[in-house]
């Protein structure tokens, strides 16, 4: 899409501070960290949120699930919470599917 600020962010038009690129998707350092380590995964394919996954996009989803736990290893990241939002009632932002991996500190349970 071309006026989703993470497809240009995946297109490397906008600058990021990358983790972990290949072909499907790109980790980068969140610009507003909540966590001492806070990244986010992202598809290069425009996916809105978790609400449009499905099985003809999905490859790609799995993917970003083993980048997140390679990455985390590379970090040597050991305990770390993954969250996805999904629309804008549970806080998402930025309309591009996006997963959050937070580590560095005690969490707590239900999150706000
Ligand atoms: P959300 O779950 O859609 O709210 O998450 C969007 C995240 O994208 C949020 O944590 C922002 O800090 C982050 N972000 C970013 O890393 N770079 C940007 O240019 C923008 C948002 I705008």
């Amino acid at each position: 899409m071309s006026d989703c600020l993470f497809c240009k962010i995946a297109a490397g038009e906008i600058p990021s501070k990358k983790v972990y690129e290949d072909d499907q998707v790109l980790a980068f350092c969140d610009i507003d960290p909540q966590a001492p380590t806070h990244f986010l995964v992202i598809p290069k394919t425009h996916i809105g949120s978790c609400g449009e996954i499905s099985s003809e996009n999905s490859a790609v989803v799995a993917h970003a699930f083993e980048v997140i736990a390679k990455v985390a290893r590379d970090l040597g990241v050991t305990d770390f919470r993954v969250v996805s939002n999904c629309g804008p009632q549970a806080g998402q932002s930025v309309p591009h599917l996006h997963f959050h991996v937070l580590a560095g500190r005690d969490m707590t349970w239900p999150p706000g």
